[in-house]
C-alpha cells in the first residue's frame, strides 16, 4: 500500500510541471481523485486488508489525498493567474498608436470672408455691433427714409411678420438704433443675416448676408468715405487695389455712389471676372441722408455721416469661384472641406 502511495505521488508529481489549462487539471482531479481514481480505487481495495492494518492504510490514502488536494490546488492558481495575465496583455490597449484620420470639414466660405471683413474694419478703429433678424417696420424703414408706399417695401421684396414687424432686409436698422442710444462720434460696422422675398437661383436667395458700415462726426465728408474704402480695398486685396465711384441712389443716403474696385483677378489690365472693365462693382456707399440723421436723433446741422453697405456672398463668389448662391446653405461638408 505504502509503495503504491508513493508511486502515485511520483506520478502526480511528475504531471504537475505539465498541468498548464483548466482541462489538463480536470483530467488529473479525475485520474487520482475522481469517483474512479486511483486513490478511490485503493480506498476500496482497504477492504481485503485485516482491522489491525486499516486505520494506518486509511491515514496514508488521507495523507496522500490531502498532499495531491494542495498541489492541484496549487496548479489551479498557477493556471488562473497566468490565464489572467494573459488577458490583460491581450486587452491592453495603446493609447500611442495612430488612428484612422478623422475627416474634417472646413470653415464657411462666408465665416471666412467675414473674418477678413471684420479685420479689416476693426483695425481701422471701427467697432462690430449686431443686432435682432426680426425688426420693427419703424426701424426697417422709416427711420431710413423708406416710407410707407416706397418700392423697396413691396410684399415681393420683403417678409411681413405683421403689419408693424418683418425680417430685416438689411443691416440698417442697427445702425438706426444706434444712433438713436449713442452720441457721436460713431464707427460701426453691422454685419448679419437678412432676409428677402426672392425667388432662389444662381445670384439670388432670400436669405444672404450683409456688412454695412457707418461714420458720424463733425465734418466728415465725402473725402472720408473715400479714404475708408480705399484703405479698406488695399487691407482686403492689397496696395494696388483701389476705388471708383459712380452716381446711385438710396433713400438713406445723399449723395449716393456704387463702388467699383480695380479688378482683384488681373489687377485692372482686363478679363473675363471683370468682363474686360478692369473693375469689379464690391459696394454701395454714400453720405447718410440729412433727414435720416435727424429722425435718428443726431443734429444733421452739427454733423455729418458716411455709410456703406457690402454683400458677403459676393466677394465669396469672386474669391473662391463660387458660382451658384445655393451651394453656400446646403451645408456639403465635402464642398467646404476645400476652403479649409
Ligand atoms: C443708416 C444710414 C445709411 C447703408 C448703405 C448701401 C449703401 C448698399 C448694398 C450693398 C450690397 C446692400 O447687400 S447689398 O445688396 N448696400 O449699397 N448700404 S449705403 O446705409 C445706411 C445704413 C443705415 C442709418
Amino acid at each position: 500500500m505504502k509503495e503504491m502511495l508513493e508511486q502515485l505521488k511520483q506520478q502526480l508529481s511528475e504531471m504537475l510541471p505539465e498541468i498548464d489549462s483548466p482541462q489538463k487539471l480536470e483530467e488529473a482531479k479525475v485520474r487520482f481523485l475522481g469517483k474512479k481514481g486511483s486513490l478511490t480505487a485503493l480506498k476500496r481495495g482497504m477492504g481485503a486488508l485485516s482491522p489491525e492494518e486499516r486505520p494506518k492504510a486509511g491515514q496514508m490514502i488521507n495523507t496522500v489525498s490531502q498532499w495531491m488536494e494542495e498541489r492541484l490546488s496549487e496548479c489551479e492558481q498557477r493556471i488562473k493567474s497566468r490565464m489572467r495575465e494573459e488577458a490583460l496583455r491581450s486587452e491592453t490597449i495603446d493609447v500611442t498608436e495612430p488612428r484612422d484620420a478623422i475627416s474634417m470639414g472646413g470653415e464657411h466660405p462666408l465665416t471666412l470672408v467675414l473674418r477678413d471683413l471684420v479685420d479689416c474694419f476693426t483695425g481701422m478703429g471701427f467697432e462690430v455691433v449686431e443686432g435682432p433678424e426680426i425688426e420693427l417696420d419703424h426701424y426697417n424703414f422709416e427711420l431710413l427714409n423708406i416710407p410707407k408706399n416706397h418700392p423697396a417695401r413691396d410684399a415681393q421684396d420683403t417678409f411681413y411678420v405683421d403689419d408693424n414687424i418683418v425680417l430685416r432686409t438689411h443691416t440698417s436698422p442697427m445702425q438706426a438704433r444706434t444712433m438713436l442710444t449713442r452720441k457721436p462720434p460713431i464707427r460701426i460696422i453691422c454685419p448679419g443675416r437678412v432676409f428677402r422675398a426672392d425667388e432662389v437661383d444662381a445670384t439670388h436667395s432670400p436669405v444672404f448676408h450683409q456688412m454695412e458700415g457707418l461714420v458720424i462726426d463733425e465734418d466728415v465728408t465725402m473725402a472720408d468715405l473715400r479714404g475708408t474704402l480705399n484703405e479698406f480695398a488695399r487691407r482686403l486685396y492689397g496696395s494696388d487695389v483701389t476705388t471708383r465711384f459712380r452716381p446711385s441712389f438710396f433713400p438713406f443716403t445723399e449723395p449716393s455712389a456704387e463702388v467699383d474696385l480695380t479688378c482683384m483677378a488681373c489687377h485692372g489690365k482686363g478679363c473675363p471676372i471683370c468682363k474686360g472693365t478692369g473693375w469689379i462693382e464690391v459696394l454701395g456707399s454714400g453720405m447718410v441722408n440729412p433727414k435720416v440723421l435727424d429722425m435718428c436723433g443726431i443734429d444733421s446741422k452739427k454733423y455729418k455721416g458716411f455709410a456703406f453697405g457690402i454683400g458677403l456672398e459676393r466677394i465669396a463668389m469672386l474669391r473662391y469661384g463660387i458660382r451658384d448662391m445655393r451651394l453656400f446653405y446646403e451645408g456639403d461638408q465635402k464642398y467646404f472641406a476645400q476652403f479649409r
